[in-house]
């Protein structure tokens, strides 16, 4: 008979104020619904799910790009990043192990992230970076862009780059969440780059799902955040035979 596994749903808001305020950071959000339970169909040590928009999704205001330069030749307005739902899926929710058993300890990888500038906005709009791996900020564009790395724990930066120019490297030493990256020249170019020292760490992609693996088995939190919809908290028991899913449902938040 195969071994009960206990499962703890946790749910925790943070509220903004437990990190010094920064504008990449959300609010307070209301209590998010939280769907947690083993799997037979998943390896173990495997955690996979979705995060999808519970309510109607706000229209947020368009980026418009102004036309002082080549810039606004190219379009007159992007759609907003900062809320990207599809079918009710949440793009670019961070998921990443904040307590639990001592598992993979893997160095980061030597490969960098790249940022890019194209089109006059960055891409992708949120990057993960581990400690110690290298970030490469790039321009595409025919357009000279600036980089200002708002970072708060690391050292911050701020580097114009010409079209064609090399990449430029930064790396950075401690973990931090939503650090604001910015152009200076075009203010609604705006990024976001989390920083964080485990492996155990996924993005949710443009059908809002996440997968984590190669947890050791034990008692979890996890950390959630999301630039518009703030940050939940976790909490999963992974087993040793197989592994788990969660549904977690995010309300809009009241503004
Ligand atoms: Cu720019």
């Amino acid at each position: 008979m195969k071994p009960l596994v206990a499962l703890a749903l946790g749910l925790g808001l943070t509220a903004c104020g437990s990190e010094r305020a920064r504008d990449a950071t959300p609010g307070s959000a209301p209590a998010p619904k939280i769907v947690v339970a083993p799997s037979d169909t998943l390896r173990a040590g495997t955690l996979r799910g979705y995060v999808h928009l519970i309510g109607e999704a706000p229209t947020l205001p368009p980026m418009a790009l102004g036309a002082s330069d080549g810039c606004g030749t190219l379009r007159a307005s992007a759609p907003s990043e900062r809320l990207l739902v599809a079918d009710t899926r949440i793009a670019n929710v961070l998921l990443r192990v904040k307590s639990g058993p001592a598992a993979s300890n893997d160095p980061a990888p030597s490969e960098p992230v790249v940022l890019d500038q194209r089109g006059c906005v960055f891409v992708p709009h949120v990057v993960v970076v581990r400690v110690g791996q290298p970030l490469a900020l790039r321009n595409s564009d025919e357009f000279v862009h600036n980089v200002n790395v708002r970072s708060i724990r690391n050292q911050s930066s701020n580097r114009s780059i010409a079209p064609r120019d090399p990449d430029v490297h930064l790396r950075f030493e401690r973990e931090e969440r939503s650090i604001a990256v910015r152009c200076d020249l075009h203010p609604w170019m705006q990024a976001i780059v989390h920083v964080v020292d485990t492996p155990h760490v996924a993005l949710t992609g443009s059908d809002g799902t996440f997968e984590l693996t190669g947890l050791a088995p034990g008692d979890y939190e996890f950390e959630l955040l999301h630039e518009w919809l703030g940050r939940v908290s976790l909490r999963a028991t992974i087993g040793s035979d197989h592994g788990v899913e969660a549904r977690i449902g995010l309300r809009v938040p009241t503004r």
